[in-house]
């Protein structure tokens, strides 16, 4: 069994759709994780309980995410060493901007990496990108997945520039 390095938490199931996108990551790095919902508000105490013991569990990175009053990441923030990885959802009365001045605005010698509005996916590499440091094989895999993902570009601009913008925007509105 792998050991669990990443810990990715969320404020309630409403946030599993988005939260996916970090989950995958996790999986494309083959990476130890636990996936789980934890509230600021609704489960404070189980929420202090995880960041207070993550550490000594081994775990390295927290990714948390929430909306709306967003103060799940901030809360474990403030009860571990780690480094947590904030992830604002988007919210249907405020578009998540609510959520993601929760967030960021951290005071002073509590941060939270916060990432933008759903930006799941993002917030799952920075967590490689963090365990990176310290272990080779992900710091080849994430060349790999950087190269590609330049190589799709290119391959992109090279397409445009063959057949033009009118064929290229016919087939982008077929998919
Ligand atoms: C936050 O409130 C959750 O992270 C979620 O984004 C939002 C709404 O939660 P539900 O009412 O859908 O459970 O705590």
């Amino acid at each position: 069994m792998k050991n669990i390095l990443v810990v990715i938490v969320m404020g309630s199931d409403s946030d599993l759709p988005i939260m996916k996108d970090a989950i995958e990551i996790m999986e494309k790095f083959d990476i130890g994780y636990d996936v789980l919902m934890l509230s600021a508000h609704r489960s404070p105490e189980a929420t202090t309980l995880l960041a207070k013991n993550a550490f000594d569990r081994g775990v390295r990175v927290i990714i948390a995410a929430a909306g709306g009053a967003a103060h799940l990441a901030g809360v474990i923030a403030a009860h571990t060493i780690l480094p947590v990885i904030g992830v604002p959802i988007k919210t249907s009365t405020l578009n998540g901007v609510d959520s993601l001045y929760s967030i960021v605005q951290m005071p002073p010698g509590v941060p939270v990496a916060t990432v933008g509005i759903n930006a799941a996916k993002n917030a799952g590499l920075l967590a490689v990108e963090i365990l990176a440091g310290a272990n080779k094989d992900l710091q080849k895999k994430l060349i790999s997945f950087k190269k590609a993902q330049s190589d799709t570009v290119v391959n992109k601009s090279e397409k445009l520039q063959k057949i033009g913008y009118k064929e290229y925007l016919k087939i982008m509105e077929k998919k």
